[in-house]
């Protein structure tokens, strides 16, 4: 079968959506660090209506900081990819147009460099997952002894991280008379702009007190709320895309109908019109991301562990479970709703309903397993911050506890059955080497959890949250996932 690619555009069906544009008189003036199927089928989307709408500077150029699986899948096809947007109703089918250059930052650092120094960037965006800021989650705050941060200190010109290639590159721009770029995180963080601004101003401080100033001062770092459910791509959705476009596309993109995009309108050196493409630029967009990161992820990662622990693979099986489906309305309606401040205009039962909706979409087949990933870097932000507000109101907030419970139960390695779990976790030695050392007994193994600082910070300390969480887990050791969200009533 013939690959996805310019010429082959011309020979897809008639109802699959492709550029409507000249591609080759688009030039790049984003950066995106960590192109994988969440950007494709999110920023890249957006910036392909702004191509089409005419306004051709923005094409993206796409670096992987780690693996060249995206370059080597998209770069045969000339960046086009398919976007398989999956409901109850059908499939639609898109191809992509807005990805013009791939790169691999490891096997050539230079050219990403160089890329980023280009005087047509103007935006340097990121979708890196919340570990790849090499931060403190509990803090916010760059760690000095993270590996890959003592070796970007060590050789601030021969950068791994993404702190170290954004604080290199500002470096030269500085240096040649450029304007800065605008850093636009992407990623599920608190107050994510700020958290990048915080972390890239000490490392750059670190490498030399003068790039810190210039970084903290002069470089613009809007703060995004991201929303679109993007499951991975499997073998069969290949096979799949590729029976309806009659050619092969390496890496197809699955994702839903439901896209929201939140910006803080601060861009140092110009945007796109992105509002006229959907999305919604604020002043602030704390309200917007505390509403999406508790409501939308505090139940994604609650539903993950649980439903991983109760044998479900998807997240929709989880939800066609009715005791399950109850436990999400609960720990939204009773436990997150008071924590949120409305933003401007929202209407937070509406979202929540369509939240329950998207969760249900039985096309999606978004593993609970890929959800459960590197949990010691989104509970914090997902479950963690709600119960710090849940204690300050002498709340309670018992969905909230079984959610970290079941993350603990998962973390041990071990699923209900015996068989061992795949946990995928930056901390997963460490968390592992806990757990085998306290046994599968919730008086020892919660507060043994309990104590990573890095996690929970001062709650650790907090007997209000120890209690609840040790009787989760208690419960959830006793009888399993099942029958504890059956019996929460
Ligand atoms: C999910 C998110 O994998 C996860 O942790 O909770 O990727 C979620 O699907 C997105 O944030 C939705 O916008």
């Amino acid at each position: 079968m013939t690959r996805l690619s310019p010429a082959a555009l011309e020979t897809l069906p008639a109802e699959v959506e492709r550029p409507a544009y000249d591609r080759a008189a688009t030039r790049i003036g984003v950066v995106h660090l960590g192109i994988g199927a969440f950007h494709r089928a999110h920023q890249a989307v957006y910036l392909d209506d702004r191509l089409a709408a005419g306004e051709p500077d923005w094409a993206i150029c796409g670096a992987s900081l780690r693996s060249p699986d995206t370059r080597d899948a998209l770069g045969p096809q000339e960046g086009l990819y398919t976007l398989a947007v999956r409901s109850g109703a059908g499939e639609r089918l898109r191809v992509v147009g807005s990805v013009r250059q791939l790169l691999v930052a490891p096997s050539n650092p230079e050219a990403l460099l160089q890329a980023m120094s280009d005087p047509a960037v103007r935006i340097v965006s990121l979708t890196v997952t919340e570990k790849g800021y090499c931060h403190d989650p509990a803090t916010g705050t760059v760690r000095e002894d993270h590996p890959d941060i003592v070796a970007d200190l060590a050789h601030p010109r021969e950068p791994r991280s993404a702190p170290g290639y954004l604080a290199e590159a500002l470096r030269r721009r500085r240096a040649a008379g450029l304007a800065p770029f605008t850093v636009l995180c992407c990623d599920n963080l608190p107050a994510n702009g700020r958290t990048v601004h915080t972390v890239l101003s000490r490392f750059a401080e670190l490498i030399d007190p003068d790039l810190g100033r210039f970084v903290a001062g002069e470089v613009a770092f809007p703060s995004t709320m991201v929303d679109r459910i993007v499951p991975a791509t499997t073998d069969a959705d290949r096979a799949a895309i590729a029976d309806r476009l009659g050619v092969q596309d390496a890496w197809p993109v699955m994702t839903e109908p439901f896209t929201q995009w939140v910006i803080e309108d601060r861009f140092g050196a110009g945007r796109p019109r992105l509002e006229d493409s959907g999305a919604t630029l604020v002043g602030d967009v704390a309200p917007y991301e505390l509403m999406k990161l508790r409501l939308l992820n505090g139940s994604h990662s609650t539903l993950a562990y649980l439903g991983y622990l109760a044998g479900y693979e998807t997240v929709s099986d989880v939800m066609a479970d009715a005791a399950f489906a109850r436990l999400v309305r609960g720990l939204m309606d009773e436990e997150v709703t008071p924590t949120l401040p409305v933003p401007p205009g929202a209407d937070l039962a509406g979202y929540k309903r369509s939240l329950q909706e998207r969760f249900a979409n039985p096309a999606l087949k978004h593993r609970t397993w890929q959800i459960a990933m590197d949990g010691s870097q989104k509970l914090p932000q997902r479950l963690l911050g709600t119960i710090r507000d849940r204690l300050a109101a002498d709340a309670p907030f018992r969905r909230l506890a079984l959610g970290v419970a079941a993350w603990m139960r998962y973390v041990s390695g071990v699923d209900e059955g015996g068989r061992p779990i795949d946990v995928r976790d930056p901390m997963s030695a460490r968390l592992r080497a806990l757990a085998d050392e306290a046994g599968p007994v919730a008086d020892r193994l919660a507060p043994a959890l309990l104590g990573i600082g890095e996690i929970f910070g001062d709650l650790a300390r907090d007997p209000r949250f120890a209690a609840p969480v040790t009787e989760a887990l208690r419960r959830l050791l006793a009888k399993g996932a099942k029958r504890t969200v059956a019996g929460l009533g």
